[in-house]
């Protein structure tokens, strides 16, 4: 279409995916400085610090676009960035699902956090990987058939990272972001990381079902881990809410994974209707090592496909961070002992 004295031309509509991708030496001159930091543990404010100024060295335009995938409301929900630096040397995949033992350099941590950090805040919840920050998300025997990060038997279904609550609602306090960072593939390397944006979504939703997920016909349940260590493999299912909401141009979207009650039967085939829009609407990668997604987990939501898990050290291992853009609206669930770690 082209611009007329009358119809000026439209903007073209924001791609929902960005690849970024690091050149060779920007990647080596990355890895060195981050190396330098080691383990990021003992004092993370102060490692936090040190991965922004490894980060502030990258080239103007590379950073910008890093920068503004977490600033802008139009950016893409999704981002894969490539050709990050690795570990030269990495221990066997626990098999307890982390975190590792025995890991003598710290680049993916390095890479993990550096990245968050240039998003907003990482955070850790205390019912999740016991309050770190740094989470592995690794198959785990025990859950491998189980709607969580540990699982690799079945589909993961679409869904948002969420945090229980007892204000009723989990979809207030919990990331803004996640990183998703890659350090082993699985096996065969057909694991695959999906992403369906609230915005594509909505555009191919017929408008009835749209309409009925606006509306507050739907209680999530808890996430798995939260069910699982502290309510005794019970639901604990959150006031009704809508999974879209916001205005049209700018939806946010939430599903919780281990299970949404639906509250009339038409939210029951509403909810059908959605997982299959978000299959139809979604992008995909199979992640690799030196690649990481940066996920807006308010702008769309997220799958994994089911893969092989053999238990033998060498599964698949991604690294995961929560991250909060700012701490001070969830300061109700602040730890006493820890600024980072929340309830
Ligand atoms: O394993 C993946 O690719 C994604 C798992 C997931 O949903 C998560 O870690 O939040
Ligand atoms: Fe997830």
């Amino acid at each position: 279409m082209t611009a007329t004295a009358d119809r000026p031309l439209a903007p073209a509509p924001v791609p929902t995916f960005a690849e970024i991708r690091l050149p060779d030496e920007v990647r080596d001159a990355l890895g060195a400085a981050l190396t330098a930091v080691g383990d990021p543990t003992a004092d993370v404010d102060h490692a936090m610090t040190r991965y922004l100024q490894a980060f502030a060295a990258l080239p103007t335009g590379l950073l910008q676009r890093l920068v503004d995938f977490g600033r802008h409301i139009d950016a893409p929900g999704v981002a894969l960035v490539g050709n990050l630096p690795v570990d030269p040397v990495l221990p066997d995949t626990p098999g307890d699902g982390g975190p590792a033992r025995g890991k003598a350099t710290f680049v993916a941590e390095g890479v993990l956090l550096g990245l968050s950090g240039l998003l907003g805040e990482p955070i850790g919840v205390t019912t999740e990987k016991d309050g770190r920050l740094v989470h592995d998300v690794i198959p785990v025997q025990g859950g491998a058939r189980t709607q969580t990060n540990q699982g690799s038997e079945v589909f993961l279904n679409y869904h948002s990272d969420i945090t229980h609550d007892v204000i009723g609602r989990y979809d207030i306090a919990n990331p803004d972001f996640l990183v998703l960072s890659c350090l082993r593939a699985d096996h065969e390397g057909v694991a695959m990381t999906s992403y369906a944006d609230a915005r594509d979504i909505s555009a191919a939703l017929e408008p009835e079902v749209l309409e009925t997920l606006r509306s507050p016909l739907f209680r999530l349940n808890a996430p798995g881990s939260y069910t699982r260590d502290v309510a005794g493999d019970t639901e604990v299912l959150s006031d009704p809410v809508p999974l879209i909401s916001g205005v049209g141009d700018h939806p946010e979207i939430v599903i919780s994974a281990n299970g949404v009650r639906a509250l009339t039967s038409g939210a029951e085939a509403a909810l059908d209707r959605l997982q299959e829009v978000c299959r139809a609407v979604s992008h995909t990668v199979r992640l690799r090592p030196g690649q990481a997604l940066l996920i807006n987990n308010r702008k769309g939501v997220h799958a994994r496909s089911t893969f092989t898990a053999r238990y033998d050290g060498r599964d698949r291992w991604l690294q995961r961070t929560y991250v909060r853009r700012n701490l001070w609206d969830i300061r109700y669930r602040v730890t006493p002992d820890n600024r980072r770690v929340h309830f």
